[in-house]
């Protein structure tokens, strides 16, 4: 209870699933602290550019993967910001948990491959809602 939770999904990797993860997000919201709200944000602009921007979200981001308590991925989506967050996490040794749609995606074999991570494949947001509650009861 009241963990706090690095939520990780693709933003300049692509947002067809975007209104997943602003559920997945309100969902856990529930129970714990989400440090990343704005990855599922719907309604904001994610295309802001610049070296300056870039830099704040870097170091923001960074920040509250050494702060939190454990790294919850949606990885169906492939994105170089999420394969860099969860290499970082596992650095330092944060729990680190990785979904996907099996039907949709081939996980990279960078992740796939790499026995720190705890990865589960689901199908529907019910089924990927009841995953996340059991690592919650655990962690
Ligand atoms: C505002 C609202 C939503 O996004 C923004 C601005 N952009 C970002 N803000 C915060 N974190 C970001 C932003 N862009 C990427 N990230 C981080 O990288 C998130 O934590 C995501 O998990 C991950 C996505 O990487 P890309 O490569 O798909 O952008």
């Amino acid at each position: 209870m009241d963990r706090k939770v690095y939520f990780a999904g693709s933003i300049r990797g692509g947002r067809d699933d975007a209104q997943l993860y602003h559920e997945i997000i309100e969902h856990i919201k529930k129970t714990d602290t989400v440090l990343t709200e704005h990855v599922g944000s719907v309604t904001n602009s994610v295309f802001g550019s610049g070296r300056d921007y870039d830099v704040r979200i870097y170091r923001q981001d960074t920040a509250w993967l050494r702060e939190c308590d454990l790294v919850i991925a949606e990885c169906t989506r492939p994105s170089l910001g999420v394969g860099y967050e969860l290499a970082y996490a596992e650095q330092y040794r944060k729990p680190v948990y990785i979904f996907y749609r099996s039907s949709e995606a081939h996980l990279s074999a960078m992740l796939a491959g790499d026995d720190y991570f705890h990865i589960a494949a689901y199908e529907t947001k019910e089924e990927l809602i009841r995953l996340i509650d059991q690592i919650l009861k655990e962690e």
